[in-house]
């Protein structure tokens, strides 16, 4: 049974995760990191760092995977531990989003029904996807805009400081604000977003008008910026707020204008998340990108032909390495 639970149970809190933290904090925390590329890695340094027990759950079938930031000393860390999972506190979902589903599903049945999920991926849908496997767990949702960069097999370069929003997706999930302060501790700023739904929105629309547009164009976030791109731009965020609003989500039309030319300026010599997949012929994220705004306009007959004709694009590129390679 995970550690959370004893802290629980010595409290006897009855169920409830928040009056959990001043204890929290001063035990160390099992954390599995379920993807570690990138960003997993990053967070499980960090985290490691700050005195978590943390391990991974990685592709490769080692027992043990060794990584490092930047220049700082090399650490390894325990890989696919069932025994590890079993005893998870805090399991991170940082895959690619298409990745999820069929990594998670199988892993379900080892963790506790305590054990607390947090995703923090691009894109939106999956949780959805899972939601009756998920009912069980304290579910949180996130993002974050650090910049990371797998510069090796053991070695990520820490691009660009950023900040993580966290906040739950379900009743028990809404209990967990502690684990915003636990990471806030190991990898600052992490905050808790009480609509964290509209933070993962406000991101699926920067990514909307930002990632399909830089991988067809291959091109730096920076050159969108050019008078070229303004119009579909312009449509990309109108048809996302319409398909956002459809679902309860209120979002500003004016203000994700500003902060989507906002994130092109500060971002400008990276090349997107997508334009890598792209360009490396690896499968992108456009399903939960572009295609979560396609299946919200398809379920609720709302016409957004720019991110319609984007999405296409992008699995027409997709679909054309099956047929050449
Ligand atoms: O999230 C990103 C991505 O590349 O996936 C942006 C914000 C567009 C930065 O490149």
């Amino acid at each position: 049974m995970p550690a959370i639970c004893h802290i629980a149970f010595e409290t006897s809190c009855q169920f409830c995760y928040s009056s959990r933290f001043s204890h929290y904090r001063y035990h160390i925390v099992n954390i599995t990191i379920l993807g570690p590329g990138a960003v997993g890695t990053l967070y499980a340094y960090k985290l490691h760092q700050a005195g978590h027990n943390v391990s991974v759950w990685g592709r490769t079938a080692t027992d043990t995977v060794t990584i490092s930031i930047d220049q700082s000393p090399e650490v390894a860390l325990a890989n696919r531990s069932r025994c590890a999972l079993k005893q998870c506190d805090l399991l991170i979902v940082t895959l690619k989003a298409w990745q999820v589903e069929q990594a998670l599903t199988p892993l379900l049945s080892e963790l506790d029904s305590d054990t607390i999920l947090l995703f923090l991926h691009n894109g939106l849908g999956t949780v959805d996807r899972l939601a009756r496997l998920l009912e069980a767990h304290p579910v949180l949702l996130g993002t974050t805009t650090h910049g990371a960069l797998k510069q090796s097999a053991i070695n990520v370069k820490h691009t660009g400081l950023g900040q993580t929003l966290i906040g739950g997706w379900n009743d028990k999930g809404r209990q967990c604000k502690f684990v915003a302060e636990v990471m806030n501790h190991a990898f600052a700023p992490v905050k808790w977003h009480p609509e964290v739904e509209v933070a993962l929105w406000t991101k699926l629309v920067i990514n909307c008008a930002i990632n399909p547009l830089t991988a067809i164009h291959q091109c730096q976030n920076g050159q969108l910026a050019a008078s070229q791109f303004s119009q579909t731009i312009y449509s990309v965020i109108d048809e996302a707020v319409d398909c956002a609003n459809v679902v309860g989500i209120s979002l500003n039309r004016e203000a994700l204008h500003t902060t989507v030319y906002d994130v092109i300026t500060a971002t400008a010599q990276n090349y997107s998340s997508m334009h890598q997949d792209i360009y490396n012929k690896r499968q992108s994220e456009i399903d939960f990108i572009s295609g979560y705004l396609v299946s919200i306009a398809e379920h609720h007959g709302i016409a957004i032909p720019t991110n319609l004709a984007l999405y296409n694009q992008i699995k027409q590129i997709e679909s054309s390495w099956s047929s050449h390679d």
